[in-house]
């Protein structure tokens, strides 16, 4: 199908191609196909969910490491990206209900005390795609997330050096991206003013020791750790503070969950109210074996896993191989803080031959843990289900 192509145009397509990860034929619906796999500028070979917006789901490979590489951290625009920032040009605004208007460049950002921290960052529509009933939208396995090592000035640094006047209530965030058809909204966010003074918020200029990648957010982004994706808006140009409340669509249409305890619904029906999603959930991941791995009877089985929650810390991972029957402790990898995700580790050795279920569950400081049954919303949000991993020990 690219055979075709022109060395200029597989430039224009920005890497579209890459080996066509196999589908072998294999009948598949809209949902369960087998995703793609794609290269795009500064990324490795990603899962493509769609190319425009660009939407690049991580191979679960990648979450052995602690910290997920630049290069294979996912990638989620509602809109269309910038595709290059001149920083000589680019500033970043504060106006509004402040003080004294702001235009920042980068070196005045470098120049306000640098915080870093490791903190994961998830879409909420990570795992959508294992939701019963099926949910349309983005159809995401475990690949929309990632932990990583942000640094970046703090907004409240940049908020009070602005000064909020009296009133202020909500403050918004903009980013150089554009909506692909002009009648869609334009992505922006918001916090409540006291939310967005909290210390840990930054406004991100490296991940991982590098210059953020274009397609992670050049040239700044936020970072609000703990709190779901749809938050961290990237190529941040625009800072709004508002004496009231901001009633754009990205907050009061979409990217809400049900306002209920279990922020869930009977699947297939709509809630009566809604509340916009925030804090994430706490989940875990099992990462090795793969499912449907073949193991060796008498072999010791490395189990490795992830887990992390909304910022409170992964208090206690517990292991099942038999179905839920019997749980063991896990034993945690090296603690990069509460918004940084734990790696897990349980060995196990299997001595009769069969197919066995392998089960991970995560509970977090405050006693918040994972479900048996997935908690259905009309968005896919929030997944976090526990997972069974079906291996055979031959
Ligand atoms: N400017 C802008 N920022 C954005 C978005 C966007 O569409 N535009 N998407 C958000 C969503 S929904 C998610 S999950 C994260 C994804 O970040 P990543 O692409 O670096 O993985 O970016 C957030 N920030
Ligand atoms: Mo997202």
């Amino acid at each position: 199908m690219f055979g075709k192509l022109t060395r200029r145009d597989f430039i224009k397509t920005a890497g579209i191609i890459t080996a066509a990860s196999a589908i072998n034929g294999v009948p598949h619906d809209l949902f369960a196909q087998e995703k793609k796999m794609v290269r795009f500028p500064e990324k490795t070979d990603l899962m493509l969910l769609t190319s425009r917006p660009t939407q690049l789901e991580t191979p679960l490979k990648y979450f052995k490491e602690l910290v997920t590489p630049n290069e294979a951290l996912f990638v989620r625009w509602s809109m269309l990206p910038p595709e290059s920032v001149d920083l000589a040009e680019w500033r970043l605004t504060v106006s509004g209900h402040v003080n004294k208007e702001m235009r920042l460049s980068m070196s005045d950002i470098k120049k306000l005390p640098a915080a870093s921290y490791a903190a994961v960052l998830q879409c909420s529509g990570n795992g959508r795609s294992f939701f019963e009933p099926r949910i349309l939208g983005g159809q995401w396995s475990n690949g929309a997330m990632g932990n990583v090592v942000w640094k970046g000035a703090r907004l409240k640094d940049i908020l009070n050096s602005a000064g909020l006047k009296p009133g202020a209530v909500d403050v918004t965030f903009n980013g150089l991206d554009r909506p692909a058809v002009p009648t869609v909204p334009d992505f922006v966010k918001s916090l409540a003013v006291d939310k967005a003074l909290e210390d840990e918020i930054i406004v991100a200029y490296e991940m991982n020791g590098e210059p953020l990648t274009m397609l992670n957010g050049f040239p700044v982004r936020l970072i609000v750790p703990g709190w779901y994706g749809t938050y961290w808006v990237k190529a941040l140009s625009e800072i709004t503070v508002l004496n009231k409340e901001y009633d754009g669509f990205f907050m009061k249409t979409s990217y809400r969950i049900p306002d209920n305890p279990c922020a869930c619904v009977e699947p297939g029906t709509r809630p009566k109210k809604t509340i916009s999603i925030t804090r994430m959930v706490t989940r875990s991941v099992v990462v090795e074996p793969v499912a449907d791995s073949r193991i060796k009877a008498n072999s010791v089985v490395r189990i490795m896993g992830i887990a992390f929650s909304g910022g409170y810390g992964i208090k206690d991972v517990a292991v099942s191989t038999d179905n839920g029957k019997t749980w063991h402790q896990a034993a945690f990898g090296k603690d990069l803080g509460r918004y940084s995700w734990v790696q897990w580790f349980h060995e196990w050795r299997p001595e009769k031959q069969g197919r066995y279920t392998i089960m991970a569950r995560a509970t977090n400081s405050i006693g918040e843990s994972q479900p048996f049954d997935s908690l259905w919303n009309p968005s896919g949000y929030s997944w976090n289900k526990i997972e069974r991993i079906n291996v055979n020990v031959e």
